[in-house]
């Protein structure tokens, strides 16, 4: 079969989803409100600035017990201060559920977070497969210079706890400094 007859098509090696029950959604910077630790630097640049953006196969109704999501989030390369661009990063609303990342293109730190704040840390490649055990917070930050692209499997029923993480953030950060990425 010719793939462009296929449904849902996943370019394998951007990520790039198309077809049915696809849908995709852009976080700016004005998205993004206290995410980012230089409130200055956030305010000077402009507001309107993607950040990232997140193609979902969406088939199963957000909520179903037993079904799956699949997604590819695209991070662009930037920082804001000496922070480099990240997503919000979340808990599973329910906490249990678990999560595959695993790199496609550019160059990226997952970073986990235990409910007792302890962080830790993988180097994302296009090559990495990441398991996010449940209970555990996940944010991408783009250290490179090109997109990083990530793909992600998790269950319909996980759903998104932001708020615990808008509160206390993440206690390990991403910074350049003289050059390089330092999670610190
Ligand atoms: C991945 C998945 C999604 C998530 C997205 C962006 O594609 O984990 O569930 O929404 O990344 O991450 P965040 O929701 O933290 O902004
Ligand atoms: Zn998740």
């Amino acid at each position: 079969m010719e793939c462009s007859k296929a449904k849902v098509q996943i370019d394998t090696s951007t990520g790039k989803l198309t077809g049915e029950d696809v849908s995709k959604s852009t976080r700016q910077l004005k998205h993004l409100q206290g995410i980012f630790e230089d409130q200055a630097a956030y305010e000077a640049m402009n507001p309107e600035t993607i950040v990232y953006e997140v193609e979902m196969h969406d088939k199963e109704t957000l909520g179903t017990e037993g079904g799956l999501l699949f997604g590819t989030s695209y991070i662009y390369p930037g920082k804001v201060g000496k922070e480099y661009f990240m997503t919000k990063g979340h808990f599973h609303q329910k906490r249990n559920r678990a999560e595959y990342y695993w790199g496609i293109q550019g160059h990226g730190v997952l970073l986990f977070m235990s409910e007792t704040g302890e962080v830790t840390a993988e180097e994302v490649l296009p090559c990495s497969l990441h398991y996010i055990q449940g209970y555990t917070a996940h944010r991408l930050v783009n250290i490179g210079e090109d997109v990083l692209a990530v793909g992600a499997c998790w269950p319909s029923d996980a759903g998104h706890d932001y708020a615990d993480i808008l509160e206390r953030g993440f206690s390990k950060k991403v910074r350049e400094r003289n050059g390089v990425p330092f999670i610190e």
